[in-house]
């Protein structure tokens, strides 16, 4: 019986620490930014590689097609950041949702 109860804290616990585990991955946000002069494979591959060196960014996708990006990142990198890198490169960035 008491190895039984045993079990059954033991599974009760794993279950916590998955839990606290996933409290990291809710802090994630995703913006779009619109990037009017992306229109070719290089702005996007550049766009792409400037946004992942920031810290905290988790994945970007551009899309040619619509020239935006999809961002993917923690809560603490700011919309400035994003906006700021792609400045670097010479193009404009703005929010789109
Ligand atoms: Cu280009």
């Amino acid at each position: 019986m008491h190895k039984l109860l045993t079990a059954l804290l033991l599974s009760l616990l794993a279950v916590f620490s998955v839990q606290a585990e996933d409290t990291p991955i809710k802090a994630e946000k995703q913006i779009v930014l619109k990037v009017n002069e992306m229109t070719c494979q290089l702005c996007a591959y550049l766009v792409n590689k400037e946004l992942r060196n920031i810290d905290g960014v988790i994945s970007t996708k551009a899309s040619i097609k619509d020239r935006t990006v999809t961002v993917l990142e923690e809560s603490k990198v700011t919309d400035e950041q994003l906006i700021n890198a792609i400045h670097k490169l010479n193009y404009t960035a703005e929010v789109v949702k």
